[in-house]
């Protein structure tokens, strides 16, 4: 895509700065205002080029729209990317400091308009330095009075997305099913943990070998990165990185159902009409990832207690049913039926303060 493609976009507002000093390159989208004040969490990874950041993050600020309608959160969808000059894991400290000083002054710049928390390749203690700079972030450690890591919570609406939408692709319970988990860290490894106390039979894969120690113990069969795709399964969790079902894996895939957490796994819309006629149940990602959202604005704005949270949480395998019966009855995909389903709850929703 060229970077007038990706300009060329409809949402509120783009933010980008460089950094010579650091290498690093900033980008804040925000996609909607609308319900509130935007939010979405910070990514920091390598991009081939700075419009791809930008596109990445404009696909991610309009998934948090989604989640966040869907969800009856009073807030609007924004994300942002730290376009990174080496892998984060060769980034010494006193750099990754100041990447982070220089990214919340951007944040404080919009005051309030986006509020940040984790994503991938940052964390609450990321959020903490972040808070130095800037009030409007979520997730910082629970010392510092934030919700801190919202894994935990999104790895446990994963789980009730995925036991509604094994009942609804007629596999029933979890326990004996072969589901396959691409990507076991925070919320893939907890995941893990929920589906084997449930009786499923694991199937995982992760770049990381390091990752894949405990479950090797633990009796899981492990599956080579590019051999998921081609791997049966009746449930495939993608809980890795976005864009992972395209129209060619669509079409490969031997599963029945896909549920995961990763942000934004259909590549693009045939994928999802694809999945469709082959009969493979696809959870919208913005539906079945939410318990994250729940953790974070609950608590930190809805002054939620855990027992709200979990209330809110368990609700996600029944949004997922309404979803589905869209789905049936107007014969479109799920996730067109899914973003039906947003844009009906957001009509009825109130901006807090509203
Ligand atoms: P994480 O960084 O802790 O884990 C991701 C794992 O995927 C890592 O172990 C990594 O090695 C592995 N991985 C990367 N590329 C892979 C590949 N091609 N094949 C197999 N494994 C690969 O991230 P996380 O917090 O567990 O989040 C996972 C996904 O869920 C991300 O896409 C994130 O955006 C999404 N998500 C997370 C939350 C949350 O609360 N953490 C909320 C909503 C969505
Ligand atoms: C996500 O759910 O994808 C996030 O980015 C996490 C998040 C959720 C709500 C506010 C800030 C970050």
């Amino acid at each position: 895509m060229s970077l007038d493609d990706v300009l060329r976009w409809d949402g509120e507002l783009t933010v980008t700065r460089h950094d010579p000093e650091t290498g690093a390159s900033f980008v804040i989208r925000v996609d909607s205002t609308r319900l509130g004040q935007a939010a979405g969490g910070t990514r920091a990874a390598q991009y081939p080029s700075l419009a791809g950041a930008l596109e990445d993050a404009g696909k991610l600020a309009g998934a948090m729209t989604l989640k966040m309608a869907v969800s009856g959160l009073p807030m609007g969808g924004g994300k942002s990317v730290i376009a990174l000059p080496a892998p984060r894991k060769d980034i010494a400290p006193e750099r990754w400091q100041r990447i982070l000083q220089l990214h919340a002054e951007n944040i404080d710049r919009l005051n309030g308009t986006y509020w940040t928390g984790p994503d991938v390749n940052t964390d609450s203690a990321d959020m903490d330095v972040l808070n130095e700079t800037t009030e409007f972030v979520f997730g910082r450690s629970a010392d510092r009075g934030g919700a801190g890591s919202s894994a935990v919570n999104t790895a446990l609406g994963v789980f009730e997305a995925m036991k509604a939408t094994a009942s609804h692709a007629g596999l029933g319970s979890l326990d004996g099913l072969s589901i396959l988990i691409q990507g076991l860290g925070a919320v893939g490894g907890r995941l893990a943990t929920l589906a084997a106390e449930a009786g499923a039979r694991l199937l995982v894969s992760d770049t990381d070998f390091q990752r894949l120690s405990w479950a090797r113990e633990f009796g899981c069969t492990i599956v080579e990165p590019d051999a998921v795709s081609t791997t049966p399964c009746d449930i495939f969790a993608p809980c890795a990185v976005g864009g992972v079902i395209d129209s060619a894996t669509a079409a490969r895939l031997t599963t029945s159902a896909i549920v995961g957490a990763a942000n934004n796994i259909l590549a693009d819309e045939r994928a999802g009409d694809i999945l469709r006629q082959r009969g493979i149940l696809y959870a919208p990602d913005f539906v079945a990832n939410a318990g994250g959202a729940f953790h974070l604005v609950g608590r930190e704005v809805l002054g939620w207690d855990d027992d709200t949270v979990a209330q809110h949480t368990n609700r996600i395998g029944d949004t997922l049913i309404e979803v589905y019966a869209i789905s049936e009855a107007e014969d479109i995909t799920t996730d067109a039926a899914a973003r039906i389903l947003a844009r009906r709850r957001a009509a009825h929703s109130q901006p807090v303060g509203g």
